[in-house]
């Protein structure tokens, strides 16, 4: 291996010992590029083509160390002169291309196709600002641009790429490249990313996301899913997405015809597939390029495209099944309009299904699009999956069963414990030897279930990674978190129905229960993390009441040295690689039915947080791998949940009358309190919960309290809890992003 003194010495004049950490970080991002321009690309006839709105990956020196078999000697190289890896990785910036859980699964896909050795490469959009970057300011979010791409770059390239024609005008693209290396792989895969020639950063200021967001010609790569709460907005979402496609079809073309493809056997080397419905438009750019460029019969264009693409669906909300207006798509541009209209005739003449239509009343339905023409739609998690069939998608599951099947979300190891946890990693080498690496089974460590030595060992990896995650919250915000407290966590986007007002809630009662002298028997530490969309009113709130209650408690002689209530500003990949590995509790409490599978629940079984949860997603199959005992779930089912929604019969009232809920919902606005807050935001959000409690969080809560009491009782069996940590450890392996994908490949992609 490569002598980093001699590296430093030649970059820079000097010995390893003397560079600033940002100089050793930008040498080893070099050292990484080098060896990865040297790998020669995937190789095979049939290529994936993984396009998505978001690719949100996370710093990306330790992940390609490790991948490239350099991360053991690289930290013990630096370590020899007096440099520590995790702090040179400090200067890395995580680049700002995605938003949550749809974003972060592209990116473990991507590591995962890799490793298992498939051609398959990502495609998306090079957002300048990104998402944008989260600050708290008086106890509320602001949202500002996250100006992510520096002078380190991690992109490569920058070639003008291909014309994308909109209605009125033409654009260029220029094309990044991202390697992606595959662990202990000797080939690469890319992920591409789009950009616009003559984007114009400038248009946006430094301390606001707002924008002239009619200047799309400027504007179109600026900002992950910009604004849509008015028709600018969701007109330039038009833009962006149709931006993406063409692009993608383009190169998907060029490039199966550079493998020898005459376009008639297109679908032999090139399969799409599309992550959510912000990719649908590929579909008909396809078609069109097809025709108009390679003078294809319309009709063969068709069957061609709709043996080559996939969709995959990551929600069910209702708000999040993309429509948009055919007059948008007329003004963005004609001839996708014209296609789509010729796809919904198709379906017109052979369906009358009012529920299958692609268009309904100049509605254009992308997911419909989507399953017509495509020859896979899946679900996220089994139970998700089941109600895709089931209820939201029936009428098409009664029309192409076949095309129907399930594929629960997976997680990469690389990343989740060999990259975030070192020692858990380690202590896994020593009690099963390596192979876990790269088959992710964990079950050896069942053989140890009652191993002293390995569940202490246990124990101390823990202690450890709380020890980084308290200084990670000390240098990123000034908490200071006990030695000895219970890390209990909810990370993940602001939403109603992940219901993190549940947990702000059960946090009231627990204060009046200290403040009632039921003082814990060791500090409680209650983390939250994640962003609100800024146009969500609602989540805004939810974010207030945490704030304001954090101070509230931080304020109380009484409670502070017992319950401590943080939320970590900015949560990112980066937070969570700190965080993950320190939670003893895993809070995954969507309202069942909701919650198309989750990912961090796997992030957190695999690091040996014990969950807390409905049976909801994959928090169902993590249940009845880990059996009763290893888990606590609570609350009504999913289908009770379909029930009261169909029949309508769900009163919030009802529920907010019981004294006992009453007055924990009513602590929102008592007049202490609210001075502390924004009391329109506290008034809001408590009439929200006490009228229309559209998530039911109120449904569940007298039982969460008892649950969540009994959770924090248990821990205090020390030898009991950590039994139950090695058994969700060693059940993890199921939730591999490996395992995912060799699924994906077996049932849908057929590469190689
Ligand atoms: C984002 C934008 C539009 C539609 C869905 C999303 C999204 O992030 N969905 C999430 O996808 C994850 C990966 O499949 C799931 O684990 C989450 O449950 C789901 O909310």
């Amino acid at each position: 291996m490569t002598r980093l003194n001699d590296l430093a010495l030649s970059a820079y004049g000097r010995p390893l010992a003397d560079l600033s950490n940002q100089q050793a970080c930008s040498m080893l991002q070099d050292l990484v590029k080098e060896r990865s321009a040297a790998l020669a690309p995937t190789a095979g006839k049939r290529r994936l083509y993984y396009i998505s709105a978001e690719f949100l990956l996370g710093k990306l020196l330790t992940n390609n160390l490790i991948n490239l078999g350099l991360y053991e000697d690289v930290k013990a190289q630096l370590e020899d002169a007096g440099l520590s890896l995790s702090e040179v990785e400090e200067c890395e910036v995580e680049p700002s291309l995605g938003n949550g859980g749809l974003g972060r699964l592209a990116a473990c896909f991507l590591d995962s196709i890799a490793t298992l050795g498939l051609p398959g490469d990502g495609i998306g959009l090079n957002y300048h600002f990104g998402l944008f970057r989260q600050k708290f300011v008086q106890n509320q979010q602001l949202a500002l641009p996250d100006a992510w791409l520096g002078e380190e770059d991690v992109l490569v390239g920058g070639r003008e790429a291909f014309q994308v024609p909109f209605a009125d005008f033409t654009v260029t693209s220029k094309l990044y490249t991202i390697d992606v290396l595959g662990y202990g792989r000797k080939t690469k895969n890319r992920l591409r990313l789009f950009d616009l020639v003559g984007v114009d950063d400038t248009l946006v200021p430094h301390d606001s996301i707002e924008f002239d967001k009619r200047e799309v010609r400027r504007n179109l790569t600026l900002f992950l899913y910009p604004d849509d709460s008015d028709e600018d907005g969701r007109l330039l979402r038009v833009y962006q997405q149709y931006f993406m496609v063409s692009n993608a079809a383009q190169l998907i073309l060029a490039e199966a015809v550079e493998r020898g493809s005459n376009l008639h056997d297109l679908a032999d080397y090139a399969v799409v597939q599309i992550n959510d419905t912000h990719p649908t438009m590929v579909i008909p750019e396809l078609i069109r390029l097809l025709e108009e460029e390679h003078d294809m019969a319309f009709d063969e264009a068709v069957n061609i495209v709709s043996r080559m693409v996939a969709y995959t669906n990551h929600t069910i909300l209702a708000e999040a099944l993309e429509k948009w207006p055919l007059a948008f798509i007329e003004r963005v541009s004609p001839q996708i309009a014209a296609i789509i209209r010729k796809l919904d005739a198709r379906i017109a003449k052979n369906y009358d299904d009012p529920a299958v239509q692609i268009i309904q009343d100049g509605v254009v339905h992308m997911a419909h699009l989507a399953i017509h023409y495509g020859i896979s739609v899946n679900g996220v998690a089994a139970l998700h999956t089941k109600i895709l069939e089931e209820s939201e998608l029936s009428s098409f599951y009664r029309i192409y069963p076949e095309k129907f099947n399930n594929k629960t979300n997976g997680i990469t190891f690389r990343r989740w414990v060999m990259g975030c946890n070192p020692p858990l990693a380690h202590l896994l080498d020593t009690t099963l030897g390596s192979e876990w690496r790269t088959t992710g089974d964990l079950t050896g460590l069942l053989d140890h279930a009652d191993d002293q030595d390995v569940l202490s060992a246990l124990a101390d990896v823990k202690a450890d990674a709380k020890g980084r995650m308290r200084a990670f919250m000390l240098e990123n915000q000034g908490a200071h978190i006990p030695e000895d407290a219970i890390i209990d966590v909810q990370v993940k986007r602001i939403h109603e129905y992940k219901r993190q007002q549940m947990l702000a809630l059960y946090i009231i009662w627990k204060y009046l229960d200290i403040k009632n002298g039921n003082v814990p028997p060791r500090p409680i530490t209650i983390v939250f993390g994640g962003k609100a969309a800024p146009a969500y009113t609602i989540a805004q709130d939810i974010i207030h009441l945490i704030l304001t209650l954090s101070t509230w408690i931080a304020n109380d002689p009484d409670v502070a040295p017992h319950l401590q209530v943080l939320m970590v500003e900015n949560y990112n990949v980066t937070a969570a690689e700190h965080l993950i590995p320190a939670a003893d509790i895993s809070e995954q409490i969507s309202l069942a039915s909701k919650e198309a599978s989750g990912t961090s629940n796997m992030k957190f079984m695999l690091n040996g947080a014990v969950t807390l949860c409905t049976l909801d997603g994959a928090n169902v199959e993590i249940a009845d791998l880990v059996g009763e005992g290893n888990i606590y779930t609570f609350g009504a089912s999913s289908e009770e949940v379909e029930r009261l929604y169909a029949e309508g019969s769900y009163d919030a009232r009802s529920y907010y009358r019981r004294p006992g809920i009453k007055l924990l919902v009513d602590f929102m606005t008592n007049p202490h309190f609210i001075a502390m807050g924004s009391a329109e935001r506290l008034r809001r959000l408590h009439d929200d919960v006490a009228g229309k409690d559209w998530f039911m969080a109120l449904l569940d809560l007298e039982e969460y309290i008892q649950v969540k009491e009994a959770v924090y009782r248990d821990f205090e069996d020390r030898g009991a809890w950590a039994r139950k940590e090695l058994v969700n450890i060693a059940h993890a392996g199921t939730f591999s992003s490996d395992r995912t994908i060799a699924q994906y490949n077996g049932d849908i992609w057929h590469l190689g």
